[in-house]
C-alpha cells in the first residue's frame, strides 16, 4: 500500500490551502440535497427494490417501459431546495441499477430511450444552475446492469453458494466494465458544464463486493481531476489516503460523535441522511423525522464541522413527496432567521463550554458564537464559566438585544459561579390579540 499511497499523492500536488480553498463554497454552505431517482421510482418500495424483491430484468424492464414522469419539474424541486436553505444539490445520473438519468452514448439502459426521452440531467442542471444552487452529481460504481460486470454478493444475481462465482463470471471482463465506468465518468464530467461536487458510490473491499483494483480508483480519480480541476470528491472509491484522494468523507445515516480524523487530524465530512430511512421514493414508510430532529441533525452537525446532505426520493411521475415538501418547508422557515448561525460555522472553540440543553455554532470570519436552545428556558440563561467572553447577544430571530447580566444579577435565582454569566431573554410575546 505504500506504492500505492506514493503514487495517489502523485494525483496532484495540491497544498493544503489549495484544497482549503478548493472547498470554501461546499464548508460555507454546510446544507445540500440528495436526490435518489430512477426507475426504481416507480416501484415506490426503496432504491433496492430489484436486489431485494429479486425482481427479474424483464419485469424490471416495465418501470423503463412506463418511466414518463409527467410532473417532473425540476424547476420546482430547486426553488424547494433553495427555500429550505440548501445551497447544493447532488442527483442520482445512475444508480446500481445501472440506469442512467443522462443521455448516454455507451449504453441503450438510459432515459432518452424511455417514453420521457429526455436528458433529464440536462434539465436539473439548468433548473438548479438558475436558482443559484452548486450541482452535484452521485454516480454508481456498482452496475447490476453491465454484462460485463462481475457478479458479487449484492448483485441481483448473486448465486445461492460461493463455488458457483467462477462459473457465472468466466466470461465477464471486468476491464471491459472500467473502460465503461471511466467513458460515463467522462460524460457526466463533460457534458453538463462545471459539476461542483462528484458523490461515487461504493466500495466494498474483500470477496463480497469491490475495491480500488477492480474500478481503476487511481486512474479514475487522476481523470475526475483533469476533467473537473475544482471539483469535490466523496471517499467511496476505496483509495486508501485522504491527503493523496478524496477530499471528505460520508457517514451515512447515523449520528456522528465527534469530528471524523484521518491520522490525527480532523477532516472534512459530510453526513447524507434521508427522512425515512429509504433513499429512493418509497410511499409507505412510516418513520419519519420530525422537524426538531432534522434541525438538530443539521446543527449538530454543524457543531462538529460537518454538512447534510438531505436526501429527497421523488416519485415516479417526478414529483417530490408532500411529506418531504412539509418538511423542507418548515426547515425553510427556520433557516430564514437562523441559517446564519449554519452557513460559514463550524465548530466552536473549546473554550466555550456547552451549556445545558443547548448546542453551539460559530463562525470564526465574524467571531460569533451561537447558542441553539433546544428547550426554551423561561427568561433566565446561565452561560457557564464565559464571564468576559461574551461582549454583546441577540435573540436571531429577531435581533432583539439580550440582556447580559453580571454573576449577580438580581434574576439569578440559581447560585452563579463568579464566571458564570447570565443572559436574559427576550420572552417572545405571543402574537395573538388578546380580546379586550
Ligand atoms: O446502496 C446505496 C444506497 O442505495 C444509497 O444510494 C446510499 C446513499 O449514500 N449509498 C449506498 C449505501 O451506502
Amino acid at each position: 500500500n505504500l506504492n500505492l499511497i506514493a503514487q495517489q499523492k502523485k494525483i496532484w500536488d495540491e497544498t493544503e490551502q489549495e484544497k482549503t480553498e478548493r472547498m470554501a463554497w461546499w464548508t460555507n454552505d454546510r446544507f445540500g440535497m440528495f436526490i435518489h431517482w430512477g426507475i426504481y421510482s416507480l416501484a415506490a418500495r426503496h432504491e433496492w427494490v430489484k436486489t431485494r424483491e429479486k425482481i427479474s430484468d424483464e419485469n424490471y424492464q416495465k418501470y423503463v417501459d412506463n418511466f414518463n414522469p409527467d410532473l417532473y419539474n425540476p424547476k420546482e424541486w430547486a426553488k424547494l431546495a433553495k427555500a429550505a436553505g440548501m445551497k447544493y444539490a447532488v442527483i442520482t445520473t445512475k444508480h446500481h441499477d445501472g440506469f442512467t438519468l443522462f443521455d448516454s452514448k455507451y449504453t441503450e439502459y438510459k432515459v432518452t430511450n424511455t417514453p420521457y426521452g429526455k436528458d433529464a440531467i440536462k434539465e436539473f442542471v439548468e433548473a438548479f444552475r438558475a436558482e443559484g444552487l452548486k450541482i452535484g452529481f452521485y454516480y454508481s460504481i456498482i452496475d447490476w446492469k453491465h454484462p460485463e460486470y462481475t457478479i458479487d454478493r449484492i448483485h441481483p444475481l448473486a448465486p445461492k453458494n460461493d463455488k458457483d462465482y467462477k462459473t457465472i463470471n468466466k466470461d465477464r471482463d471486468m476491464g471491459k466494465y472500467r473502460e465503461y465506468l471511466k467513458n460515463q465518468v467522462t460524460e457526466i464530467l463533460t457534458n453538463y458544464g462545471q459539476v461542483d461536487m462528484l458523490w461515487l458510490d461504493y466500495s466494498i473491499p474483500g470477496k463480497n463486493g469491490k475495491g480500488k483494483d477492480d474500478w481503476g480508483s487511481v486512474e479514475l480519480m487522476k481523470l475526475i481531476r483533469k476533467l473537473q480541476p475544482g471539483i469535490i470528491v466523496n471517499d467511496r472509491l476505496d483509495i486508501l489516503d485522504y491527503e493523496g484522494g478524496w477530499d471528505f468523507t460520508t457517514p451515512e445515516q447515523f449520528k456522528v460523535s465527534e469530528w471524523p480524523t484521518y491520522e490525527g487530524k480532523k477532516i472534512p465530512w459530510e453526513t447524507c441522511q434521508t427522512f425515512s430511512g429509504s433513499w429512493g421514493y418509497y410511499r409507505d414508510e412510516l418513520t419519519w423525522k420530525d422537524n426538531k430532529q432534522l434541525l438538530v441533525l443539521l446543527i449538530e452537525s454543524v457543531s462538529k464541522g460537518g454538512n447534510v446532505l438531505l436526501n429527497v426520493g421523488p416519485t415516479g411521475r417526478g414529483e417530490i413527496d408532500y411529506r418531504a415538501k412539509k418538511a423542507l418547508s418548515k426547515m425553510g422557515d427556520w433557516m430564514k432567521y437562523n441559517g446564519r448561525a449554519i452557513y460559514g460555522c463550524t465548530q466552536a472553540p473549546d473554550t466555550f463550554q456547552v451549556p445545558d440543553n443547548s448546542i453551539l455554532t460559530y463562525n470564526p470570519t465574524t467571531n460569533r458564537l451561537y447558542i441553539h436552545l433546544l428547550d426554551y428556558p423561561l427568561e433566565n440563561f446561565t452561560l457557564k464559566g464565559m464571564k468576559g467572553k461574551i461582549k454583546y447577544a441577540q435573540f436571531l430571530h429577531d435581533m432583539s438585544e439580550i440582556q447580559i447580566k453580571n454573576p449577580h444579577g438580581a434574576w439569578g435565582k440559581k447560585e452563579l459561579a463568579e464566571q458564570d454569566v447570565n443572559l436574559r431573554l427576550p420572552v417572545v410575546k405571543p402574537n395573538i390579540e388578546i380580546p379586550v
